[in-house]
C-alpha cells in the first residue's frame, strides 16, 4: 500500500511560488489511530522541538494526554507544515520514561524520592563549595531547554556560584556560528531571515543536509525551485544529499577541506573584481588582509586539495558574483570541522564582498541544529556571559552586576568561559568534582566516547543527570532527576532565525517529573544563594517571572527581548528579536544600514586569531578602529588533524538521517520514525565497495586508532574514499560512530571535529539483505531496492 505519509513522502505536496511572493499555507496535521478531531479537547500553542527550524504548531489534548499534532498556518516559520519529526516525534515522551528520581546505593541506581534526591546532591554541592570553592563545580546542558531554564541556570551558576565552567552541548552543534558571527560582525546573532528565501536569486548550502534537518525549511527551498524564476543552487557536501540532487552545481569536496574551497571562492570573486566596491570601502575592514590570504588560493590549488574540478569551483563562483540577491546556510559539514571558523567566516566574506547583507533575498544563516541552542548562547548558560556580553569588558560585566545586585567579582570573568571539551577534562582529573548534565546524553554524543564513559563512570567526580529517560548516560550518573518534557511545561525557544516561540503546558508530566526550572529553583534555594541584600537568588520561581528576569537582561543588548510578552506569543506565534517599544513586531533582519557591532563597547569579543585562536588584545582591537565596520577574516588552509594513511585510509564523516534526532531517546520509541531507520548501517561508494570486496548489506567493521564499529554497508552516493556513519546508534558501544571520532577542536569555536577522521574497513560476512537504511535521502542505495522506506507496511 502506498501510504501518504511523511515517512515516504518526506517533505508534503508542493506549493510552488515565485520570488518576492509569500509561500503559501499547507496545514500539516496527525492524530493518533482512533482518535478523530471531535475527539479533541483542547488545541494548545507552541512549537515542535525536534530542530532549530521551530515550526509553530498546535498540540491536540484528549483526556489529559497528547492525541497528535497540527502546523499553525499563521506561523511565519512553517506556515502550517510539519517534517516527519515534527508530526510524529512527540509520541516518544509517552513511553519509556523516567517517573522517579533514582540514586546510586552499593554501585547499583535505585529509585527514591525527590527530598533524597536533593538532598544528596545538595550535601555534595555545598561539601565541595566549602572545601575547594567554585571551581569545583561544573554545568553541561542542552540546546533544547527553555530560555526561562537557561537564564535561570546562568543566574545560580554565574551570580550565585561563581564558576566559569558552564557549557552546553552548543558547543558540538553551533559554537561555530556564533565564533563566526562574532568574527565578522562583532557579536553572535543571526543578521538574515528565512524570508530572504523567498526572494533570493540564488542559494548556496555549505555543509547543509537541510533536505533530512530542516525538512520544513526544504519545502520552502523546493516550493521556490518549483515555482517561476527559481533560484540556482549550490551545494557543497561530500555525498549526493537530497540537496546535491536539485544543485545547478555540487561539490562533493574531500570531507576536511572546506577552508582550502573558501579560500578559492574568495580569490576568485576577487580576481573577477566581482566585488561591491563601495559596499566594502564603507562597510568593513581587512579587504587587504584578505586579499594577501588568499592570493595563491586558486581554483586550480583548491581542485586538487578538494578533489573537485577547478571549472566546477569557477562555476559555483560565478553563480554567486552574478546574483544579486544570494542566501547562504552553513551547517555541520563546516562546524564540526578543524578549521571551522575560517571556513564560516569566508561565507560571512563573500556575502560582504558583494554587499548582500540586510536586504531581502541576500542574506546568511549561519544554521543552528537543536531548537534551542541559541537561547543557551544568550542566556548565558553557555561559556558566555548573558545578552552576548563580553566577559572581557568591564562595563559589561558591572551591568550584570548591577542587574542581579551581586559583586561584579562573583562574576566569573578573570579567565575565558570553560568549554565543553575542557570541563569533561577537568572532571577526568577531578577538579571539576561536581557535574551537573541536563537535557544532553554525552556518553554518545561526545567524541571518543570509550573516554566520555571513564570519565562519567569514575569516582573522581558526582555527577547529576537530569533527563526524561534513562540514558546511556544517566546510566552513569550518581543522581538521576526525572525532568518534565517539552509540552509538559511553559516557556519559550528561539529558532534559528530569531523567531522566539511560547510552548504552553498542555499535559501532565509522569510521575514525579519535575521542569527544569523547578528543579534549579529548589537547588538554589536549598543551596541558599542570595544577593548582597539577602534576597533569594534568583529572585523568581515561575516561566512567566523568569521571562521577566531575562527581558531586563536582554535590554539594550543585540538579543532584546524587552518588548515582547506571552500574552503577544500566545496571540501571534513566532516573532523575532530584537523586540522593544519602538518595534513590537519584531525585527526581520539586522545590519540593514550596514552598521555592525563592532564597537568597543558593544562587541561581545575583541575577536581571535583565525589560525591559532589566540585572542586579540583588547589595545589591539582598540587600535583597529573597526567602529561599525564588519571585519574580513580568513587563515591559511592547513591539512585536518588526522588525514588518511597506509593504516587508516579512508576518511569518516558522521551525521544524521531524516528519521532520527540525535541519541533517539524520543525517536527510537516512535513506530513511524523507528520502523523507517531501525538500525545502524554505514556508507561507502561503490569503488571503494567494489576494491574492499564489500556487496549491499554486508556486515563490516569501521576502525579507528580510538575504537571500531560493526554495521551492514550501504553502498550509497557517498564520495569515493568517503566513509559515512549515522551517529544516533548508541545504545551499544559497537554501533556508536563515536567510538571513532577523535577529540580535536577548531581552534576558536572550540567545536569537536565529530565530520573528519582516519578509518580503514573491513569485511566480516554476508548480511541478511540490504542494508536497514532509508532508501529515499542521502543514504539511497546506488542500485534500486525492491524494500523502499515507508511504503513497505
Ligand atoms: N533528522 C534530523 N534532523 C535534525 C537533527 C537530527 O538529529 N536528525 N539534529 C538537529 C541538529 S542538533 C543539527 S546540529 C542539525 C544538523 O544538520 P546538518 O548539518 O544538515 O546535518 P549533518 O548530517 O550533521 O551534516 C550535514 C552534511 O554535512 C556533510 N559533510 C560531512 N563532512 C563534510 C565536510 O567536511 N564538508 C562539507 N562541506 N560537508 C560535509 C554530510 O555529508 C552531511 O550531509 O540538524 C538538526 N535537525
Ligand atoms: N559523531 C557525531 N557526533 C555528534 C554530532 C555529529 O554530527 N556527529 N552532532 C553533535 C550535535 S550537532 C549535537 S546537537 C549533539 C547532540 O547530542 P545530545 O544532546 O547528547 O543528543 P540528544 O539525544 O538530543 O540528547 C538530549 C537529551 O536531553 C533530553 N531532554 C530533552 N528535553 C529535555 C528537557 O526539557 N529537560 C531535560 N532535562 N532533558 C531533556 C533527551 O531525552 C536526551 O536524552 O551531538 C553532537 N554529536
Ligand atoms: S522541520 Fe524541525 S521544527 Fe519543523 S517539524 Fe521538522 S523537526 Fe520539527
Ligand atoms: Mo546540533
Amino acid at each position: 500500500m502506498v501510504l501518504e505519509d511523511r515517512i515516504s513522502d518526506i517533505w508534503g505536496a508542493r506549493n510552488p511560488f515565485a520570488s518576492g511572493g509569500v509561500w503559501p499555507d499547507r496545514v500539516d496535521q496527525f492524530l493518533v489511530d482512533g482518535v478523530e478531531e471531535s475527539d479533541v479537547e483542547t488545541w494548545v500553542r507552541g512549537a515542535c522541538l525536534l530542530c532549530s527550524n521551530g515550526c509553530g504548531l498546535e498540540v491536540a489534548v484528549s483526556g489529559g494526554r497528547m492525541v497528535g499534532v497540527r502546523g499553525r498556518a499563521e506561523d511565519r516559520i512553517n506556515h502550517g507544515r510539519l517534517g516527519p519529526k515534527g508530526l510524529y516525534g512527540w509520541q516518544g515522551e509517552q513511553s519509556g520514561r523516567l517517573t522517579t528520581p533514582l540514586i546510586r546505593r552499593g554501585g547499583e541506581l535505585v529509585e527514591t524520592d525527590w527530598e533524597t534526591a536533593m538532598g544528596a546532591i545538595v550535601e555534595r554541592s555545598a561539601a565541595l563549595l566549602a572545601e575547594r570553592g567554585p571551581l569545583s563545580h561544573g554545568f553541561y546542558t542542552s540546546g533544547q531547554l527553555m530560555i526561562e531554564e537557561y537564564y535561570t541556570l546562568a543566574v545560580i551558576g554565574k551570580a550565585g556560584i561563581g564558576t566559569p565552567h558552564m557549557d552546553g552541548n552548543t558547543r558540538l552543534c553551533t559554537a561555530t556560528a556564533s565564533a563566526a558571527f562574532q568574527e565578522s560582525f562583532g557579536t553572535d546573532g543571526q543578521p538574515s531571515s528565512y524570508t530572504d528565501i523567498d526572494s533570493c536569486d540564488a542559494l548556496f548550502l555549505f555543509g547543509h543536509n537541510v533536505a533530512e534537518t530542516q525538512t520544513v525549511l526544504w519545502a520552502r527551498m523546493l516550493d521556490r525551485l518549483d515555482g517561476p524564476e527559481p533560484p540556482r543552487l549550490v551545494c557543497v557536501d561530500p555525498r549526493r544529499t537530497n540537496v546535491a540532487e536539485r544543485a545547478s552545481v555540487h561539490l562533493p569536496i574531500r570531507n576536511g577541506t572546506n577552508l582550502a574551497l573558501m579560500n578559492a571562492m574568495v580569490h576568485e570573486l576577487i580576481a573577477t573584481d566581482a566585488i561591491d566596491h563601495d559596499y566594502v570601502a564603507e562597510h568593513t575592514a581587512g579587504l587587504e588582509d584578505l586579499e594577501r590570504l588568499t592570493a595563491e588560493a586558486t581554483p586550480e590549488w583548491a581542485a586538487e586539495i578538494c578533489g573537485v574540478p577547478a571549472a566546477d569551483i569557477r562555476r559555483a563562483v560565478e553563480i554567486f558574483a552574478t546574483s544579486d540577491r544570494v542566501v547562504s546556510t552553513c551547517s555541520m559539514g563546516f562546524y564540526q570541522s578543524h578549521q571551522a571558523t575560517a571556513a564560516s567566516c569566508q561565507v560571512n566574506n563573500l556575502h560582504l564582498l558583494r554587499g548582500m547583507l540586510g536586504r531581502p533575498g541576500a542574506g546568511i544563516l549561519q544554521m543552528n541544529g537543536q531548537p534551542s541552542a541559541e537561547n543557551n548562547r544568550e542566556a548565558g548558560c553557555g561559556a558566555a556571559l548573558p545578552g552576548f556580553r563580553n566577559w572581557n569588558n568591564p562595563e559589561h560585566v558591572a551591568e550584570l552586576a548591577e542587574l542581579w545586585n551581586v559583586d561584579p567579582i562573583v562574576i566569573p570573568h578573570w579567565t575565558p568561559p570553560t568549554n565543553a571539551n575542557q570541563i569533561f577534562r577537568y572532571a577526568e582529573q577531578g577538579s571539576i568534582g561536581f557535574l551537573w548534565i541536563a537535557g544532553t546524553n554525552p556518553a554518545v554524543s561526545m567524541p571518543e566516547l570509550a573516554r566520555i564513559r571513564s570519565i562519567l563512570g569514575g569516582e573522581q567526580c558526582f555527577v547529576v543527570v537530569s533527563d526524561g529517560y534513562l540514558t546511556e548516560t544517566a546510566q552513569l550518573a550518581d543522581v538521576v532527576l526525572p525532568a518534565a518534557l517539552w509540552a509538559e511545561k511553559t516557556g519559550t525557544y528561539t529558532n534559528v532565525d530569531r523567531t522566539v516561540h511560547l510552548q504552553e503546558k498542555a499535559v501532565d508530566p509522569p510521575g514525579q517529573a519535575r521542569s527544569d526550572l523547578d528543579i534549579w529553583v529548589d537547588y538554589a534555594r536549598r543551596l541558599d544563594l542570595r544577593d548582597k541584600d539577602g534576597r533569594p537568588l534568583p529572585p523568581w520561581d515561575t516561566p512567566e517571572a523568569a521571562f521577566e528576569g531575562w527581558k531586563a537582561c536582554s535590554a539594550g543588548r543585540p538579543c532584546d527581548y524587552s518588548g515582547l510578552t506571552y500574552a503577544q506569543l500566545h496571540e501571534i506565534g513566532g516573532i523575532q528579536w530584537p523586540v522593544t517599544t519602538d518595534t513590537p513586531e519584531g525585527t526581520e533582519r539586522l545590519y540593514v544600514d550596514g552598521v555592525f557591532a563592532t564597537t568597543a563597547e558593544y562587541c561581545e569579543t575583541w575577536g581571535h586569531d583565525l589560525t591559532t585562536g589566540s585572542p586579540v588584545a583588547e589595545a589591539d582591537f582598540r587600535a583597529a578602529r573597526f567602529e561599525g565596520r564588519a571585519i574580513l577574516k580568513t587563515a591559511p588552509y592547513e591539512p585536518a588533524f588526522e588525514t588518511p594513511d597506509e593504516e587508516y585510509p579512508l576518511r569518516l564523516t558522521t551525521g544524521r538521517t531524516v528519521y532520527h534526532f540525535h541519541t533517539r531517546t524520543k525517536t527510537s520509541r516512535t513506530v513511524q520514525l523507528n520502523d523507517a531507520a531501525p538500525e545502524v548501517w554505514v556508507e561507502l561508494s561503490q569503488p571503494d565497495a567494489f576494491r574492499l570486496g564489500i556487496s549491499e548489506g554486508d556486515l563490516v567493521r569501521v576502525s579507528s586508532r580510538r575504537g571500531h564499529i560493526d554495521a551492514p554497508a550501504r553502498i550509497s552516493h557517498v564520495r569515493d574514499g568517503v566513509v559515512f556513519a549515522p551517529w544516533h546508534y548508541g545504545s551499544q558501544a559497537v554501533t556508536a560512530a563515536n567510538e571513532l571520532t577523535l577529540s580535536a577542536w577548531d581552534p576558536v569555536s572550540k567545536q569537536p571535529e565529530f565530520k573528519v577522521a582516519a578509518v580503514n574497513v573491513r569485511r566480516l560476512r554476508a548480511g541478511e539483505g540490504p542494508a536497514p537504511a532509508p532508501t529515499i535521502t542521502a543514504s539511497a542505495p546506488v542500485t534500486p531496492l525492491v524494500r523502499v522506506t515507508g511504503r513497505e507496511r
